[in-house]
């Protein structure tokens, strides 16, 4: 079976986010397709569990920030886990492949440094339609995904938390 909407889960299938402490960080750049992704983001973490209190949200100028954002909010806040939200559309220069280069190693980066879960909710896309389709059209929203894996990544950790080894 085909499947458009890849954004549709089971809540009974996704880890309780009470007592989760999350910063979601978006690009400021197309900001039609980031604001959606970030409103999917935010509301999948709310429908979850996660409370008011525990959420960070912090705009950036664009993609190519949310490394340091990243960094940031880890540093500053302690979160258990960042959600980084971009778009980044093909143009007619090499742009493109340079901040999507420097996003995705910048943002696993972090993750390793930090052993902390960094979403990778970018949009690497060749149109404008394409954004749009993933960000709450008919290939569902990134950002609810990223909420998702997210709370799943924490719960993860947490599973191994008091896992001593040998
Ligand atoms: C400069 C630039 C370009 C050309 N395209 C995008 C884009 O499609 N999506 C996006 O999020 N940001 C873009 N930017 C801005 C860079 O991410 C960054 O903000 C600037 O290069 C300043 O560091």
């Amino acid at each position: 079976m085909k499947k458009t909407n890849l954004s549709e889960y089971d809540p009974k299938a996704v880890p309780c986010g009470k007592g989760y402490r999350i910063a979601v960080v978006a690009a400021e750049w197309n900001p039609e397709v980031t604001d959606a992704m970030l409103d999917g983001a935010v509301e999948t973490l709310r429908q979850n569990g996660v409370e008011e209190k525990d959420l960070y949200v912090y705009r950036v100028p664009g993609t190519f920030e949310l490394t340091t954002a990243a960094e940031m909010a880890i540093r500053g806040t302690g979160v258990d886990a960042v959600i980084c939200i971009g778009c980044v559309i093909q143009g007619e220069t090499r742009h493109f492949e340079f901040i999507c280069q420097a996003v995705s190693q910048g943002l696993t980066n972090v993750a390793i440094k930090h052993c902390r879960p960094v979403i990778f909710s970018v949009l690497t896309c060749d149109t404008m339609q394409q954004a749009l389709d993933r960000a709450g059209g008919k290939h569902g929203n990134k950002g609810v995904e990223g909420a998702v894996t997210a709370l799943k990544m924490i719960a993860l950790d947490r599973s191994m938390e008091f896992v001593m080894p040998f």
